[in-house]
């Protein structure tokens, strides 16, 4: 990759972003972030803020956003496509993707991350160190699937998602847009939207569940 990879955000998923970026063999890297003071990440340069993007264009035709929060993740790769950047898929050399997966422009997959056949991530998907999506799945825009959880067969997760690390998701289900699954939980029923769950098996009323017996 000779021409120039631009980066959104010097924060540590930046930092997997970027290092994963080089490892695909991108070798020209800089980072914008919302912080002015930042100048440098891992090495490479933070040369501005969000404004300078357009300025960048010619040097940097490529894009991503390495930012958590679902929502401003998606705004920003839509506002870099308006300006004109491509945005390509970042993944790692020891990611595996299926060549019977589909994968959409602005994801990003790490160190170990699977994509089995017939699954389909859509725009601005995370799938992280050591991740896993099985056979397909279907992955709505900006759902991320932390470090080590598992998604198993025939799962549809909506958009902006979030599985925690080292979650378990059981085959087909359907798990609603704007869901938070807690760390180490075990999914084995659909869950709505906009729900928070956490547990084994996961339970929407998980806080509950640890507070101290009364006397
Ligand atoms: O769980 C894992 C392994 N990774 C998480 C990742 C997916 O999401 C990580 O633990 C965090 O929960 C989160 O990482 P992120 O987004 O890198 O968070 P943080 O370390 O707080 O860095 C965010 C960076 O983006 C900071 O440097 C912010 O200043 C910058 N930022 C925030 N909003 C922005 C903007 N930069 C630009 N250019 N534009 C913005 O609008």
């Amino acid at each position: 990759m000779s021409s120039g990879l631009l980066i959104i955000g010097a924060g540590g998923h930046g930092k997997v972003v970027a290092d994963s970026a080089q490892q695909q063999g991108w070798q020209h890297i800089a980072f914008l972030d919302r912080d002015p003071t930042r100048n440098e990440l891992l090495g490479m340069p933070v040369v501005g803020t969000d404004p300078a993007a357009a300025g960048l264009l010619q040097q940097f035709p490529d894009a991503t956003v390495a930012i958590g929060d679902p929502r401003l993740r998606l705004d920003l790769l839509d506002q870099l496509e308006r300006i004109g950047f491509r945005l390509p898929v970042i993944a790692h050399p020891r990611a595996v993707i299926s060549q019977h997966a589909t994968v959409q422009s602005g994801c990003v997959l790490f160190a170990n991350a699977v994509v089995n056949p017939g699954s389909h991530l859509a725009r601005g998907c995370i799938i992280n160190t050591a991740a896993t999506v099985d056979h397909d799945c279907r992955l709505e825009e900006g759902v991320h699937i932390a470090p080590g959880a598992h998604i198993a067969g025939g799962v549809h997760i909506g958009r902006e998602s979030w599985i925690g690390t080292g979650a378990c998701v059981r085959e087909y289900l359907a798990i609603g847009a704007h869901v938070i699954v807690g760390a180490g939980a075990a999914v084995v029923s659909d869950i709505p939207d906009a729900q928070q769950v956490a547990g084994v098996p996961a339970r929407t009323d998980f806080r509950s569940s640890t507070r101290p017996k009364q006397p």
